[in-house]
C-alpha cells in the first residue's frame, strides 16, 4: 500500500520549562519546537523537531529548521508516495547534515503509516521487546551541590534507576565526590557534552574511582579518533552521542574502540529508519544503547518511547515523566513514570497519547500549512 503525503503542517510552539536545565554549553529556561503533522485521507501522523533554542549541541536550531522544512524538505515529501516509512531517510538525505529537522518529517510519516496500519507506533517500527521502558534521569548543572543533591535524592525517591549528572571542568570530580558519598550505591554516570579534550587526560582519569556507569561524550562534539585514544586510558566506558550521526559512525567509532556503549537519539541521527540502523549495528557488537533525550514535548517523548521498545536498549534512557518537563504537555494523558522508574506501552495507534488541540493552540506562535 502506498501512501502520498498530501499536507505537512508546520507548528512552532515554545514553552518554558518546569526548572532551567544547564549543560556544559549553556542554560535553557524555556523551549522553541517544531512539531510536523504529516496528513493523508484525514489521518494525521505527528513528529517533533528535535534542536535546541541555539546551535549548541549540534549545528541545527529551531530558526534553521522552519526554513529547512519549508525549502529543502517539504518539497521531497509531498506528494510523494512512499510504500514504506523506511524510505523517507533516503528521500532527503541529499540535504547535508540537519538530521534533526529531517527526522521531524520522518518521525511523522512513521507515525502516519502506523495509524493507517491500525497499529502502535512500537510495532510499526518492529519494536515491542519490553512492555515497560527503564526510566532515567538527566540532571543539569546546578548553583550548589547541596541543591543537586536534593534533586538526585527527589529522583530516587520518585523511582528512577539512574541519574545522570551533567558535568563541565570545575563541576566534575568534586561533585561527583560528594554525590558519591551522599549515594554510594545508585546507578550514576556523568555527561560532559564535549567540554573537555585530551589535555584533561588527567583530570578524566580521576573518574575511574567513582564506579560510573559510563562518562558520555567528554571530547569534542565531531571527534571519533581522540575518544578512541581517551578510551585506552579509561576504565570507565565512554558513551558516544553527539558525534555519532549515522549508523555508519557507530561502526567505525566500536570498530576504533572509541566507545563501550552508544546514546541514541532519534533526531541527531535522523529519524527511525537510520535508528534501527545503529540499534542493529551496536546488537551485533555486544554494545548496549540507551535512547537519549533533547527535551522534548510529548509527542517526541512517545516517539522515544517507541524507539526504547528495540531489544538492544537494554539500559535506563533519559526518556522521563513529562511534569519533571512541563506544567502542561500537550499530549493527554501526559507521560508517567512508575514507582519502580518505568514507562508502560500501551496498544493505541501511532505514538500512544492524544494530542491536546486547544493546548496545543495556546502555545503556538507560528503555523505554516503547506501542500
Ligand atoms: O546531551 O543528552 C544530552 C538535553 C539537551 C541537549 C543535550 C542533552 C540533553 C539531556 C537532557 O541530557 C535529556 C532529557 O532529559 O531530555
Ligand atoms: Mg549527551
Amino acid at each position: 500500500m502506498g501512501i502520498t503525503i498530501e499536507k505537512l503542517v508546520l507548528r512552532h510552539i515554545r514553552m518554558p520549562l518546569v526548572h532551567f536545565f544547564e549543560t556544559s554549553f549553556g542554560r535553557t529556561y524555556s523551549r522553541d519546537i517544531i512539531l510536523v503533522e504529516a496528513a493523508m485521507d484525514g489521518v494525521s501522523g505527528w513528529g517533533e523537531v528535535t534542536a535546541g533554542e541555539n546551535p549548541f549541541y549540534n549545528e541545527e536550531w529551531t530558526g534553521s529548521a522552519w526554513p529547512l522544512l519549508i525549502d529543502y524538505v517539504a518539497p521531497r515529501v509531498l506528494n510523494f508516495t512512499f510504500t514504506s516509512a523506511e524510505e523517507v531517510y533516503g528521500r532527503t538525505s541529499h540535504i547535508r547534515g540537519h538530521n534533526m529537522t529531517r527526522a521531524g518529517v520522518e518521525c511523522a510519516i512513521w507515525d502516519l503509516f502506523a495509524r493507517l496500519h491500525s497499529q502502535p507506533l512500537w510495532k510499526e517500527i518492529g519494536g515491542g521487546a519490553r512492555a515497560q521502558i527503564p526510566c532515567g534521569v538527566s540532571i543539569g548543572i546546578q548553583d550548589s551541590v547541596p541543591i543537586l543533591l536534593d534533586k538526585i535524592r527527589v529522583e530516587l525517591e520518585a523511582g528512577y534507576q539512574r541519574i545522570k549528572m551533567k558535568i563541565k571542568p570545575g563541576w566534575d570530580v568534586d561533585v561527583i565526590r560528594e554525590v558519591r558519598r551522599e549515594f554510594p550505591s545508585i546507578l550514576l554516570m556523568a555527561d560532559a557534552n564535549s567540554a573537555y579534550t585530551l589535555d584533561d587526560v588527567n583530570e578524566l582519569r580521576r573518574l575511574d574511582e567513582f564506579n560510573l556507569m559510563m562518562i558520555e561524550q567528554p571530547l569534542a562534539h565531531d571527534d571519533i579518533i581522540d575518544h578512541a585514544t581517551l578510551q585506552r586510558l579509561l576504565q570507565t566506558p565512554i558513551c558516544l552521542d553527539e558525534c555519532i550521526r549515522s549508523a555508519h559512525q557507530g561502526q567505525q567509532a566500536i570498530d576504533m574502540g572509541a566507545c563501550r556503549i552508544i546514546n541514541i537519539k532519534l533526531g541527531r541521527i535522523g529519524g527511525f529508519g537510520e535508528a534501527r540502523r545503529l540499534h542493529d549495528v551496536c546488537a551485533r557488537h555486544g554494545v548496549p544503547v540507551w535512547c537519549g533525550g533533547m527535551l522534548e514535548s510529548g509527542i517526541g517523548r512517545a516517539h522515544n518511547i517507541a524507539l526504547s521498545t528495540l531489544p538492544n536498549f537494554t539500559l535506563p534512557g533519559d526518556v522521563s515523566a513529562s511534569r519533571r518537563y512541563w506544567k502542561q504537555d500537550i499530549i493527554v494523558p501526559p507521560v508517567e513514570v512508575s514507582a519502580t522508574g518505568t514507562i508502560a506501552i500501551n496498544d493505541y495507534d501511532g505514538f500512544g497519547y492524544e494530542v491536546d488541540h486547544r493546548f496545543l493552540d495556546m502555545v503556538t506562535v507560528r503555523t505554516e500549512t503547506l501542500t
